[in-house]
């Protein structure tokens, strides 16, 4: 095999393996996020890998498809049933597309969870949410309401920037984030985009977004990727200052932005932590470990599932220029 047909076989995998050594008889557990390259994602796999060192007989292997589709997913998960894969845990990009064939998996006598974007009950044991969705919810609003009295006004004209229009977490937030509008009556929600969680894409939406609404104060992405891609934007076009951005994000991509003042703030939770106890908790309905409506996930202690399934980790946290910089270096 020549050089540039192995390099195009690896790629065409876009799946890695925890790098321990590997026993017969490991628990495999597949952490299938909603697509490869984004940090968010990336930050979660290093909590898998340190839950696999600690278990010491886990293989967690990382994989995604390249873009945020469902179809992606599906193609995935259907070749990890063929390679019988003990546990599934998945951040969904769609709640019912991944259904029939997490289903499936579950006939196979594979155990299904989802963390972060979830699917629907019949396609999972159990999900882990980051938090409340409440709490994310009108925490985002929050946000927007900060910035726009960082601008001095009383009142101010925001946009939700968002992931894909099919994303489970981000579609709930942005529902949370209505409801709690009745609590801001100084904030008006002008516009809600979709950049499907893709630099580019969320790029593009950003701009479009001040171009449509030349009176916008602030951009709310609930995303990881679309708060970046906003950030850069507003700054490209000199907006500083005028267009805020602000929402989910991670200390180590957004510093920079907090000093050069085109995000305020924003907020987050661990997602080492969720990459943790999305493997940790897989890992004991492998095992059988789970009582009840309680599993336990390791040093974060046990997770209460409510009668739909749906366990919550911590609340978020806010970050500004006064701690971005003591967790940039973390995730
Ligand atoms: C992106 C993804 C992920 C979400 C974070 C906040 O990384 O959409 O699902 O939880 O943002």
């Amino acid at each position: 095999m020549n050089k540039k047909l192995i390099t195009s076989v690896v790629l065409a995998c876009s799946t890695f393996t925890a790098s321990h050594t590997l026993a017969a008889d490991d628990v495999r557990i597949a952490l299938l996020v909603k697509a490869l390259g984004i940090g968010f994602f990336e930050a979660a796999y290093k909590g898998a890998q340190e839950a696999s060192e600690e278990l010491g007989d886990v293989e967690v292997i990382y994989t995604g498809p390249t873009t945020t589709t469902a179809e992606g997913q599906i193609e995935i998960i259907n070749s990890l049933i063929a390679q019988r894969v003990d546990a599934i845990a998945v951040s969904a990009n769609d709640t019912d597309a991944l259904v029939p064939s997490l289903e499936k998996a579950q006939r196979r006598g594979i155990k299904v969870i989802s963390w972060d974007s979830g699917v629907g009950e019949e396609g999972r044991i159990a999900h882990i949410n980051p938090s409340s969705n409440s709490l994310i919810g009108r925490m985002n609003v929050k946000l927007a309401a900060d910035a726009v009295a960082e601008k001095g006004q009383q009142s101010g004209k925001f946009a939700i920037l968002s992931a894909t229009p099919t994303s489970t977490n981000q579609n709930i937030w942005i529902d949370e984030m209505k409801k709690s509008l009745g609590e801001f009556p100084n904030l008006e929600l002008v516009d809600t985009v979709y950049g499907d969680d893709l630099a580019d894409k969320s790029f593009r939406e950003a701009q479009a977004l001040i171009k449509n609404h030349p009176d916008l104060d602030v951009i709310v992405a609930p995303t990881t990727v679309g708060i970046l891609a906003a950030a850069q934007a507003i700054t490209d076009l000199g907006l500083i200052g005028k267009v805020y951005v602000t929402g989910l994000g991670l200390p180590s991509e957004l510093a920079g932005h907090v000093h050069s003042g085109a995000v305020h703030n924003f907020a987050i939770w661990n997602p080492i932590d969720l990459g943790y106890a999305a493997t940790t908790v897989a890992y004991n309905l492998v095992k059988g470990e789970a009582t009840g409506k309680e599993i336990p996930m390791g040093r974060m202690g046990s997770l209460s599932l409510d009668n739909a399934g749906n366990g919550a980790m911590a609340d978020p946290f806010v970050y500004d220029a006064s701690n971005v910089d003591d967790f940039s270096s973390i995730f």
